[in-house]
């Protein structure tokens, strides 16, 4: 029993040891390569083209035109090919090639179809799908139309060449093709895609049938072991047209290279020399970049200068410009301030006008009361003050009334200096003696001045309280009198008081003239 469960034992062991050992070799067979991103061997919209219709780092020849959201390899025009290829050779052993695009036609049978290469060089316009025959390396055809009438088209094929094979075309490759499926990929409702990859000598295409926008629904297509490529080469797309045509239009073609795990990268590993020049090439391809950009933005904002002045905008908003200089923050100051200022200014300069309109108000009413109280007492005597404040009728204007009564204190202000100077004067008179026999002359000027103005004032009087009769009449009727005819021989009209007025007023000046003459002449007896 002994030997038998030891026998046991040491088999369990065995085979657990030789379990043990096998996993780390399993494990390591299905580590995942490392991927990486490869934007020289890659094209994608937006901006796919620059201004110029380049683009970067790829070369395109035929009917091909770059957009900024896709090339199109060939329209949909008879007889159409074309083609774009990477500028330099790869620098990796193994890749990954995602490839969405499209294959739109009118008819329900299109032509002739889409290439995908990985050719040992650039090969130049030809047959096989818009590229040359006879290439030297991987051809992957989605091939629209069926040459061979065997009803298996739309087809994916994969083809290596070594140079020596010629495409068949009347059977569609068929007896030609590593590996293929029979997929439609044509007026799809979402871009197809492909991804085609090259690891360890195994081709393995995947499809995506565009019928959705799902990541998730890629399917194989073919996986062929045993592959052999060259080890550097150029990817490559064409496309060509025949009786029947289609769009063939590539959005994206993104590289991934891929790295056996534990070890590195190509680049990177590259002697110094080789790492400097390629470093120094690069950032000079990122000046030229960089410069190209910043000319075709100054072109376009040029040409949209709304969206310049959006951007502006946007640029002012943003975090940058949340910090300022301290001189900036000075004048920041110095602004507030000032505006300050000129609101205080603005409000004072309002509250004034205020001021003077009520001013104004109040100087009108109460020339308005005195007026009535005048006009009532000139024209009814005392009985007539209590009553109510005369309406003055259309006729008489309330400026003209005004002007009246400004005229008449005026005149009542210049008679009172008057009075007082003339009694000033005859004071001087009494005292000097040897004085006397010129003021005589004067004195009865004076007198004769002072008779005149007396005149004119009643004068005045007499057409004002006739003014004042009139409207107390006007208002007394009640009946509105608009028009009142004016007597023919007693009526006072604007033009007649004005010029008494003024005859008044240059009397009285000539008199303050005269007198202050006078008063420095008797200064000089002093
Ligand atoms: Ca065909
Ligand atoms: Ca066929």
């Amino acid at each position: 029993m002994i030997t038998h469960s030891r026998l046991f034992v040491t088999l369990f062991l065995t085979i657990y040891c030789g379990c043990l050992g096998q996993v780390p070799a399993s494990n390591q067979q299905f580590d995942p390569p490392h991927r990486r991103f490869e934007y020289k061997y890659s094209f994608k919209g937006p901006y796919l083209a620059q201004k110029d219709g380049t683009v970067p780092f790829w070369i395109y020849e035929g009917s091909a035109m770059a957009s900024e959201e896709m090339v199109r390899i060939t329209p949909s025009l008879r007889s159409k090919k074309g083609s774009i290829w990477t500028k330099t050779a790869t620098i990796f052993d193994y890749w990954e090639v995602e490839l969405w695009f499209r294959v739109n036609g009118r008819g329900r049978l299109g032509a002739d179809g889409l290439a995908f290469w990985y050719t040992d060089m650039k090969y130049p316009e030809g047959p096989v799908y818009g590229s040359a025959d006879n290439w030297r390396g991987l051809g992957v055809f989605f091939d629209s139309f069926d040459n061979d009438g065997k009803g298996n088209n739309p087809y994916i094929m994969a083809m290596v060449n070594d140079g020596s094979k010629s495409y068949d075309h009347q059977s569609d490759g068929f007896n030609q093709q590593m590996g293929g499926c029979l997929r439609d990929f044509r007026n799809k409702p979402f871009p197809v895609r492909a991804k085609i990859e090259y690891y360890k000598n195994v081709l393995t295409i995947l499809f995506h049938s565009g019928n959705s926008n799902n990541e998730d629904e890629y399917e194989l297509c073919t996986r062929v072991e045993n592959v052999f490529l060259p080890q550097r080469g150029y990817f490559g797309v064409s496309a060509a047209t025949g009786g029947l045509a289609d769009d063939h239009d590539v959005l994206k073609f993104l590289t991934y290279s891929m790295h056996v795990p534990g070890s590195q990268p190509a680049i990177p590993q590259a002697t110094g020399a080789l790492a400097d020049q390629e470093k120094e090439k690069v950032s000079k391809e990122y000046e030229h970049y960089k410069e190209k950009l910043e000319k075709q933005k100054e072109d376009y904002f040029r040409q949209h200068p709304d969206e310049a002045k959006k951007l502006r905008e946007q640029e002012d908003m943003s975090p940058d410009h949340e910090y300022e200089s301290l001189g900036e923050k000075e004048l920041q100051q110095i602004f507030t301030g000032q505006s300050q200022i000129f609101d205080v200014l603005k409000n004072l300069n309002r509250k004034l006008d205020e001021i003077i309109g009520r001013q104004e108000r109040t100087l009108s009413l109460v020339g308005s009361f005195q007026g009535a109280i005048q006009t009532g007492g000139a024209s009814g005597g005392p009985g007539h003050q209590g009553g109510p404040p005369p309406i003055l009728p259309a006729p008489i204007q309330r400026h003209e009334v005004e002007s009246l009564l400004s005229l008449q204190q005026e005149l009542v202000r210049n008679s009172r200096d008057m009075k007082s100077s003339l009694l000033a004067q005859a004071n001087a008179q009494a005292q000097p003696a040897s004085a006397q026999a010129a003021p005589h002359s004067v004195q009865s000027i004076n007198q004769q001045m002072l008779t005149d103005v007396r005149d004119s004032i009643n004068v005045l009087r007499k057409d004002l309280s006739q003014i004042g009769t009139r409207v107390m009449a006007a208002g007394g009727n009640g009946n509105p009198q608009p028009i009142v005819s004016c007597p023919t021989n007693n009526c006072l009209t604007f033009t007649y008081f004005l010029v008494v007025t003024s005859v008044q007023l240059s009397i009285v000046l000539g008199y303050l003239i005269y007198r202050s003459s006078k008063d420095s002449q008797s200064k000089k007896f002093y």
